[in-house]
């Protein structure tokens, strides 16, 4: 079969940065094609038949099947790069970081989202401003559980860095630019090692220079 490249279609300063620095850390090499959501380039019908949710990230693989959904796309370059270790070997770390991965995902990205919907991804009549109350409380409580955690071991899984991590500190890094403060050392300390990482600067390097170039 034909070798062909993998492309993925993302936005700078959206969860897209998350796929791209999972195919980075995993040393894939990829198109990345801008799709500016600020323009209502989600809803255009080219794009709506590789997502038809209109949402970024999205990844076309090399058998032209697409994957959307964070999760999904940092899991498949895990385990379709296994010599990048995203996720450990050992069972017990493994575990942890499926559990970590699932609590970015839900507990951390969701009462972060039901902000941003709040305040302007929703139509206007369909936003509930009062919401984000309960929101940020919520999101205090998981980032305190997140910070327990990083107080025991660097990483979310244990001793190795993992996708777990790419996941989560992409939540804090929404949460400070949401104007959220992130209590205490340990978080931001995280956060800072994380995107201290070559992926992670080559990655927000990548979407910078797709937009740029669209422009
Ligand atoms: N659960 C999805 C959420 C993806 C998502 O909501 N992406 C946003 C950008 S961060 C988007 O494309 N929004 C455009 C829209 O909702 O129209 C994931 O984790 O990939």
């Amino acid at each position: 079969m034909e070798n062909k490249m993998l492309t993925i279609y993302g936005c700078p300063n959206s969860r897209s940065l998350r796929a791209v620095w999972a195919l980075e850390e995993a040393g894939a090499e990829y198109d990345y094609v801008f799709v500016d959501l600020f323009k209502g380039a989600g809803r255009a019908p080219e794009f709506l038949t590789i997502n038809p949710g209109g949402k970024v990230p999205a990844l076309r693989l090399d058998d032209d099947s697409i994957i959307t959904e964070t999760g999904a796309i940092a899991l498949w370059a895990a385990e379709h790069y296994p010599t990048a270790d995203l996720l450990p070997a050992d069972p017990t770390e493994r575990a942890q970081a499926w559990r970590w991965l699932c609590f970015g995902l839900t507990e951390l990205d969701q009462p972060l989202w039901t902000i941003a919907k709040h305040r302007f991804a929703l139509p206007e009549k369909r936003r509930v401003p009062a919401i984000e109350d309960t929101a940020r409380w919520e999101f205090e409580k998981a980032a305190a559980l997140l910070a327990a955690r990083l107080d025991d071991t660097p990483w979310l899984a244990g001793e190795h860095f993992s996708i777990a991590d790419i996941i989560a500190s992409h939540c804090l890094a929404w949460a400070k630019s949401a104007k959220l403060s992130l209590e205490g050392s340990t978080l931001p300390a995280y956060l800072e090692r994380c995107l201290a990482r070559p992926a992670a600067q080559r990655a927000l390097a990548r979407e910078a220079a797709a937009k740029g170039k669209a422009q």
